[in-house]
């Protein structure tokens, strides 16, 4: 009954993404919640090393190879998926070499836009750091 339940929750949130109308969805494989703020905020928790609430190249170049094994930086690389160029140039709309707040305010447009976006963030670095910490 729980199951049938979080379906139909994550039925409803997938409406709403596809009618424009909200701004949540479900985590890939789960039945959390997912929202750009709760993406954007684990992006900052664990990319943003310096805690300085902004997020710089080298602290994504970081995180990147941090986070994504070689053969995911490949495959990304072969693809022409997103690179941290295309990031910063998504994400920082102000140009200053940094993603802060402002940015992020300013940049739903371009910067994880979608839930898919949300979903790689939350795969990728969110959930790995969290288990990184876990082992440490
Ligand atoms: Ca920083
Ligand atoms: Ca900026």
């Amino acid at each position: 009954m729980r199951s049938l339940l979080l379906v139909a929750l994550g039925l409803i949130l997938c409406a709403h993404i596809v009618a424009g109308a909200g701004k949540a969805c479900v985590a890939k494989g789960t039945d959390r919640v997912l929202t750009r703020k709760i993406a954007l905020d684990g992006a900052l928790k664990y990319i943003d090393t310096n805690h300085d609430k902004c997020i710089s190249r080298t602290e994504a170049e970081a995180a990147q190879k941090k986070f994504l094994t070689l053969v995911e930086r490949a495959y990304l690389w072969v693809r022409g998926l997103p690179t941290i160029d295309k990031a910063m140039l998504d994400c920082d709309m102000n140009k200053d070499g940094m993603v802060c707040k402002e940015d992020i305010d300013a940049s739903s447009k371009t910067c994880l836009p979608h839930c898919k976006a949300w979903n790689n963030m939350d795969t990728y670095v969110i959930q790995r750091a969290i288990k990184m910490e876990k082992n440490n």
